[in-house]
């Protein structure tokens, strides 16, 4: 069996960069290495290659440019209504779902990235509505609890909104930081169906001294943690794309996205949309539960050094997302031949910002042309873009997008630090080979 010492150097001396190879070096990837690669050939085969591929691979491994093992990490665990998804962590399931498998303008339930910082809730489990209901207490009026009937019962809205992780992206921070290595598959774009949150508080009947949300969950910490609970100021509570759902894809949520309800926040970092809902506290504050302070979903008020720890009162509260785009077709290391047209498309979003325009380059960002860009519905929804791309000659070319937003944002080619490796929106670089 070989060692991932052994592995490791194979990798480094086939071309990877060895800060790549160590990004592999989570736990659940390294037990498969020992487990699953016997000798070299198995490792570059780990990889997507063929024994005896080594020196072909020279330069493929660019920093940041190592997906194939990534891709080939899907085939190996299985969670039950989640097939193919990229699982970083068991317990809490963790697990993303590559570019290529989000293409779809409405995101298929499993393909709906999972993110838990606890465990499932066994009626989630169960998928048994029976005693489920929450509350709403605090600065209102009239504290309610509302059974899933008393939802049912309410006005209804179905609209596709994304829910992207404050953390997708992660993987590409550099120096590395703690926490799932989110690459670019922490988001949905679900059709939800629900009622309007502000609906709910209007009923509860705000106080002058409401002033933020503070969610709560059934979800078991584990380790003594806190229970999940984060919020969001009254003005997103009361904005109209801000639901209360209880049907996903036209059907009851999956057990692993907040059966039997959860809130959905769009354009903010989806750990403000909390599932397997409780009780929804108004607070005559910013909420402060252990998510909401330190480190936690917050980043520096100003770019810092790479590496550094700001000051804690330099920290602010990650809200919503900056503009983001992703290429899902062609799929990251899609082989060409020379002269093809390829017909690329993907994603573009930008939180609260409507995006402008994406452009693309096929020339590692020498030159750029724009592609066709579309809004499919409303704005908390991805817009689509798509280009004809011809590849002329023989190589190692990579597809960039980067989108543009109305108050003058574009994705960074570099991305820019923060201790938690929150808000991650680099330029995403698709690599394509071209008769080679
Ligand atoms: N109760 C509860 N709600 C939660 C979480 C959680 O761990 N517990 N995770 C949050 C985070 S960090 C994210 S990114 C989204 C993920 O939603 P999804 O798993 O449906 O994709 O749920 C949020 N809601
Ligand atoms: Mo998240």
């Amino acid at each position: 069996m070989a060692t991932w010492d052994q592995l490791r150097a194979l990798l480094v001396e086939s071309g990877a960069h060895p800060d790549d190879v160590d990004r592999f070096d989570v736990a659940a990837s390294r037990r498969r290495f020992l487990t699953k690669a016997g000798k070299g050939g198995a490792a570059l085969a780990l990889f997507g290659f063929g024994a005896g591929a080594g020196p072909a691979l020279t330069g493929l491994f660019g920093r940041g440019l190592i997906p194939v093992a990534w891709a080939q990490e899907a085939q190996e665990q299985e969670i039950p209504g989640k097939p193919g998804m990229v699982v970083h962590n068991t317990r809490p399931i963790n697990g993303e779902f590559p570019p290529h498998l989000l293409d779809a303008d409405v995101t298929p339930t499993p393909r709906h990235f999972v993110r838990n910082n606890a465990l499932v809730p066994e009626r989630a489990a169960n998928r048994d509505p029976q005693g489920w209901s929450f509350t709403v207490d605090g600065e209102v009026n009239r504290p309610l609890t509302l059974t899933l009937d008393d939802l049912r019962r309410m006005p209804a809205v179905t609209m596709p909104l994304l829910i992207e992780c404050g953390g997708n992206g992660r993987g590409f921070f550099d120096p590395k930081v703690r926490g799932n290595p989110w690459r670019r598959g922490a988001i949905g774009c679900a059709e939800w169906t629900g009622v309007r949150l502000r609906d709910v508080l209007n009923q509860a009947g705000l106080r002058e001294s409401a002033r933020y949300t503070a969610h709560y969950g059934e979800d078991p910490p584990i380790g003594g943690a806190q229970p999940f609970s984060r919020g969001i100021p009254i003005a997103k509570a009361m904005e109209e794309h801000t639901l209360i759902a209880y049907r996903m894809n036209g059907r009851d949520l999956d057990p692993l996205n907040g059966y039997p309800a959860r809130i959905v926040v769009p354009g903010w970092i989806g750990s403000c949309s909390q599932k397997w809902l409780t009780r929804i506290w108004i607070r005559d504050q910013v909420h402060d539960s252990d998510k909401m302070t330190g480190y936690s979903y917050r980043v520096p008020a100003y770019p810092v050094v790479p590496g550094s720890r700001p000051p804690e009162e330099h920290m602010v509260i990650a809200t919503e997302w900056t503009v983001k785009s992703m290429i899902t077709d062609p799929a990251e290391n899609t082989r060409l031949q020379p002269g093809q047209h390829v017909a690329a498309r993907g994603h573009a979003w930008a939180g609260e910002d409507r995006v402008t325009k994406v452009l693309v380059s096929t020339d590692f960002g020498v030159n750029w042309s724009e592609a066709r860009l579309r809004q499919l519905s409303n704005p908390y929804a991805w817009y689509r873009f798509e280009a004809d791309l011809q590849f002329p000659d023989m190589g190692y070319y990579e597809i960039w997008a980067r989108a543009f937003d109305d108050k003058g944002n574009a994705q960074p080619f570099a991305q820019p630090w923060n201790p938690r490796g929150y808000m991650g929106n680099v330029v995403h670089r698709v690599p394509v080979r071209v008769g080679v």
